[in-house]
């Protein structure tokens, strides 16, 4: 049974890549860092108590600004595969922390390469480095394909720059089988609401439910290639498969504004976008992205991968998860609403005597 080790597990991708390998039959390892709040939502329905016999995903705390952790890890878990998915990944937040953004997106994957190295499975492991689209910045050409000149135009694009290098340098030094997927930009209902695809399918659906009015958006002029996190988590793991390491974008050759993209998900609930969306400068990078466009014909010809979600198939299904999880949010306000008292005898012993409320000895119910 082969074994991965995945860092950024807990997020959009790291969720369907270990959905994948266990369907695989994968035994899969991920780092999750430790939080005050819950932070594995994302892998909840694939976690399994550990003392049942069986159980085949495995989740150790760590993190990638620890590199004494990642050798620790490294040592005791000697992975066949690593899929090094974690990172302060948000391009507009890396512009208001910098250094916290080149320390784990960049620093933490050498962390992650030396610790590697340090516990001798240089030569015998397979490394996956999340590389992005957004190394091409300010486009050389288009489509951006594996041999266009990069030119990042933010701290994240330049952290991820350091990582991709770091990667190609340890193959080239190490002899590693260290590849770097340059992956376009790639949603799913499961997509941080932050990010603009999911920030509108989730207003539209709240809006179409009267639970919001309004949706403030920066550049809607910005063009980007959407695919579908769950296609390219695939094409992650063929390239770790080949003989030979290697770098390709991943991406579906097509684009789209910012702008249709809020036409076609509004639309799907038969509202006009344009009676919703305002303007705030705050959500504006210093230095933006315009165009991205791929061109992933090295990814078909060699991993023999192609996207199968359309721009359209992608818009429809984050709009009917965000459907259903705003008519959730509405049921819960109406159930909220409803006043159920409380199932406790305040004379009882050993019970604390409730305060009545102002309005009555009635209580909500969250
Ligand atoms: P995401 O949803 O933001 O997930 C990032 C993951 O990294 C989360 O699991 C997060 O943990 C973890 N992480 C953040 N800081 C960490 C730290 N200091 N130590 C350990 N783990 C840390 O990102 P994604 O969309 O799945 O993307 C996966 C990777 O691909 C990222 O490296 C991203 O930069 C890159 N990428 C993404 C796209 C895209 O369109 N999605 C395109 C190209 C490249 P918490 O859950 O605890 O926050
Ligand atoms: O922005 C514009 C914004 O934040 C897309 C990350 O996964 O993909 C992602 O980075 C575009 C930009 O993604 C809002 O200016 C307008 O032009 O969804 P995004 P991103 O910056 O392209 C790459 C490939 C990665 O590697 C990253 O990790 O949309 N935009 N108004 C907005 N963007 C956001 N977030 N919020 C707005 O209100």
């Amino acid at each position: 049974m082969k074994r991965a080790f995945v860092t950024g597990i807990t997020g959009q991708d790291g969720s369907y890549l270990a959905e994948l390998l266990l369907a695989k039959g994968y035994e899969v390892h991920g780092m999750i860092r430790r939080s005050s709040s819950f932070n594995t939502q994302r892998i909840d329905h694939l976690y399994q108590d550990p003392h049942i016999m069986g159980v085949k995903l495995f989740l150790h705390y760590g993190d990638l600004a620890d590199a004494v952790r990642m050798t620790k890890l490294m040592y005791e878990l000697k992975p066949d595969e690593i899929y090094h998915l974690g990172a302060q990944s948000h391009v507009r937040v890396s512009f208001d922390i910098p250094d916290y953004t080149g320390d784990v997106t960049g620093m933490g994957t050498i962390r992650l390469l030396e610790a590697i190295r340090e516990s001798g499975l240089g030569k015998k492991v397979r490394f996956y480095q999340a590389s992005s689209s957004e190394l091409y910045g300010k486009v050389q050409e288009t489509p951006q394909r594996e041999t266009t000149p990069f030119y990042p135009r933010s701290p994240y694009a330049c952290a991820k720059l350091y990582a991709y290098w770091a990667t190609v340098n340890y193959r080239e030094a190490y002899n590693m089988h260290a590849s770097n997927g340059i992956l376009f930009n790639h949603e799913s209902p499961r997509r941080g609401p932050t990010f603009v695809t999911r920030k509108i399918t989730m207003a539209a659906a709240r809006i179409k439910l009267g639970l919001q009015n309004r949706l403030f958006l920066g550049n809607l002029d910005a063009k980007r290639d959407w695919g579908f996190a769950g296609d390219y988590v695939e094409a992650m793991w063929r390239m770790v498969q080949q003989d030979q390491p290697g770098d390709y974008v991943i991406a579906t050759g097509e684009t789209h504004s910012v702008r249709e993209f809020c036409e076609e998900a509004f639309g799907l609930v038969g509202l006009d976008w344009k009676d919703y969306v305002r303007h705030d400068a705050r959500y504006e990078r210093p230095s933006e992205v315009d165009l991205l466009l791929g061109d992933p014909s090295k990814a078909r010809r060699v991993l023999g991968w192609k996207p199968r979600v359309t721009f359209k198939e992608l818009t429809r299904m984050m709009m009917e998860a965000d459907l259903k999880l705003a008519r959730q949010e509405l049921a819960i306000q109406h159930s909220e609403s409803i006043e159920v008292p409380l199932m406790m005898t305040p004379k009882s012993k050993g019970s604390q005597k409730v305060a009545p409320t102002k309005k009555s000895q009635k209580t909500k119910v969250k």
